[in-house]
Parts: structure tokens; sequence; C-alpha cells
């Protein structure tokens, strides 16, 4: 497979690497540079032309609108896919000097983050739209995701050790109904559609971001999703399988920091209608991951990467306390949402 890349002779060695949920992925060590290698999941990306050719599009008008973005690797034959054996595979170089993270306290590292979300969204507002292809389908449709996991609990044995969490998500039918009814009045963008924290690229140094990686979905989406994904993941006080759900807290400081950063970057393109929707957005998809780790659960673990039996299941009742705890202080986020947009109203932004 490393055969048909340019700097083959100079490998010196790759292992596995990273912690992503959906692809396999190498880091690739040469004497000429670093690189990483990934076998894309084609249960996942079916269209896998389509989707690189999303990123291969939207990669190159960041570039040209002077952003840092990833670099697709060609191998010898000028390819930016490869597909050997029905495998598809491609390459990037490693982003040298930075870091993705798991979790973290500090809240001026997801002020940068936030930032970097807008930023991505801000320099992508004139990306002639209609030339991304939808690769995935509904991605961001709670209510699809909803009647997906409804259309497996019957004669399923497995629901008998959830259905705690099955009545939390049915309670929650109609704000999903309602949510994707107010989705239609929402302004369709370019976006990245993953923002959790270790799909964005930290400066080690600086802590700075240097840029959103795992463009794999780029599609034309909610804005309210990448910021909701990135909050969802940012204010967690506990790891997303962490299974003591006394830890799954959430980080206020941190809600205010990611929320200034993105807030600072689009405030001047975003409309009323998604500044009244921020914070229903980050529960909804914190609610959809939940909804879709269960579903995973239920149908034995096809879709994301697993370390043992339980581990979607794990992964869902964290959702779902993550949820409970946003509904708990729910005026508390909405206030600090609020009081941001003021200031940056005040300021003539
Ligand atoms: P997945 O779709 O499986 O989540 P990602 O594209 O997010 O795959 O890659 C998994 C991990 O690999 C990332 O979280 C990051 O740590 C690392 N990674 C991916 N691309 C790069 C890159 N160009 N430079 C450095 N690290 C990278
Ligand atoms: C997956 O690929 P990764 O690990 O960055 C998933 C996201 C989920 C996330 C939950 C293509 O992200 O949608 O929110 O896991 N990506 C895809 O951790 O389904
Ligand atoms: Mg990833």
């Amino acid at each position: 497979m490393l055969k048909g890349y340019p700097f083959y002779k100079y490998i010196v060695n790759y292992h596995p690497f990273g912690n992503g949920h959906i692809n396999k992925t190498y880091l690739v060590e040469t004497t000429i540079g670093k690189y990483i290698l990934q076998q894309i999941n084609t249960n996942v990306f079916k269209k896998t032309k389509y989707v690189m050719q999303n990123i291969d599009l939207v990669t190159k008008y960041i570039k040209m609108r002077g952003g840092k973005t990833l670099e697709i690797v060609k191998d010898n034959h000028g390819k930016k896919l490869k597909k050997v054996e029905n495998c598809y595979w491609r390459c990037y170089k490693y982003i040298e000097g930075g870091e993705t993270l798991e979790i973290s306290t500090d809240d001026k590292i997801f002020y940068e983050i936030g930032k970097a979300i807008g930023d991505f969204s801000f320099l992508l507002t004139d990306f002639p739209i209609k030339k991304l292809k939808i690769t995935i389908p509904n991605f961001h449709n709670t209510l699809k995701r909803y009647e997906k996991l409804f259309s497996l609990i019957n004669n399923n044995a497995k629901v008998n050790n959830c259905f705690l969490e099955i009545r939390f998500v049915s309670e929650h039918k109609l704000l999903i109904k309602e949510y994707m009814n107010k989705l239609n009045s929402v302004p369709i963008r370019v976006t990245h559609n993953d923002t959790k924290l270790n799909n964005i690229m930290i400066n080690s140094n600086t802590c700075q971001a240097i840029c959103l990686i795992d463009l794999d979905t780029v599609m034309p989406g909610s804005l309210l999703f990448d910021y909701g994904d990135a909050i969802r993941v940012a204010i967690n006080k506990a790891k997303e399988d962490e299974k003591d759900l006394r830890k799954v807290k959430i980080n206020k400081k941190i809600f205010y920091s990611l929320s200034k950063g993105f807030l600072e970057k689009t405030y001047p393109i975003l409309t009323d209608i998604e500044k009244e929707l921020l914070f229903e957005s980050a529960k909804i998809i914190t609610l959809e991951c939940g909804i879709r780790f269960l579903t995973d659960y239920l149908e034995n673990d096809v879709y994301f990467k697993t370390d043992y039996p339980n581990h979607n299941l794990i992964r869902a009742k964290n959702q779902f306390k993550l949820v409970k705890e946003m509904e708990r202080e729910e005026n508390i986020y909405q206030n600090i949402i609020k009081s941001i947009l003021k200031q940056l109203e005040n300021k003539g932004v």
C-alpha cells in the first residue's frame, strides 16, 4: 500500500495513530517528514470519491483565502484516493507542531477552538456550495436518527439493558420535531459537521488552534451543529465514554470561552434565528449523539469503533446525562449566550 507514495523509500516506521471512531489512521515517519495515512471507512462513507472531492475543493478554497487546512498528498500516479483490494486510502501531510486533545480543562484553549470553528465557516461563507456533494444524507437529521432507533426496539433482547435510556429519548420526541421544523428557517452553509475536540489541531507551544481536521463530513449543513458539537465535547468534565456518570458535569467557564470565540468570529454572518437556537442546538446534537451510540449498541456495534461489548451503551448513557445537566440549568447557558451577543452588539461588530 505504502509503495505507491513518493515518500516510500524514506520510511523509517509507521503505526496506528489517534483516537478517531471511524477511519483507520496511521502515522508514517520518514526521513523527509511525517504523513498521516488513512483507510477510509467505506461502511460509513459509501460515496468515497465524493468525500475526497469535497475535501479537495474545500481545502483549496481555505488555502486560497489564506487559512490553514489539511494538505492532501497524492500518490505516484497523481491520485488523491487510492484503491487497493477494495479498500480506499488517502494521505495527508502530518501537521507539525500540533496535537489533538481528548479532554482539557483549559478554557483559554476552548476560546481558540471557538474562534477556529467560527473561522472555518467564515472563510467558507462565499464558497460555491452547489459544488459540494451530500456524502452522508441526513447526517444531522435528529428526527431520522430518532426513528431509526425506535425501529430497532421490537424483538431486541438488548432493549432490557437500556429501557430507561429509550424512555429518556422518547420524552424528547416533541423537542426534536420542533427543532427540526425550526431548522427549515436556518441558512444552509458549508459546515464541518464533526467539530469534536480531537478533530481540531492545537499548537503544542502556543495552545492556539491551527485548523480543523477530519474533513470527511464537510457538507452543506447548519452552522448550529458545528457550534453544538464542539460544545458537547468541550463542556463535559468527563470523557465521552466515562462510566461514572457522577463525573458528567458541565464546565461553565469553558461554555463561556468556546461560545465567545465562536461568536466573535461568526457574529457578522449569523441570522437572528441562528442566534436564538445556539443553546438548543448543543442540546439536540448531544441527544442525537446519544441516540446514535444507542442505535449502534442495539445493532451490535456496526458503526463506531468499540473497545468492549457495552462501549456504545456507556457512551449513550454519558451523553444523555450531559443532556440532563444542560436541561437542569438551561437558563444559565442561555444567559451566557445572550450576554456575549449583547457585548458584540454594543461593540458594533
Ligand atoms: P476519524 O475519522 O477516524 O476520526 P481523523 O481524521 O479524525 O479520523 O484522524 C484521527 C486522528 O488522527 C485525529 O484525531 C488526529 O489526532 C490525527 N490526525 C489526523 N489527521 C492529522 C494530520 N494531518 N496531522 C496530524 N494528526 C492528524
Ligand atoms: C465520530 O470520526 P470521529 O471520531 O471524529 C462521528 C461523529 C460523532 C463522533 C462521536 C463520520 O467522529 O459524527 O459525533 O464520532 N463521525 C462520523 O464521538 O460519524
Ligand atoms: Mg476524527
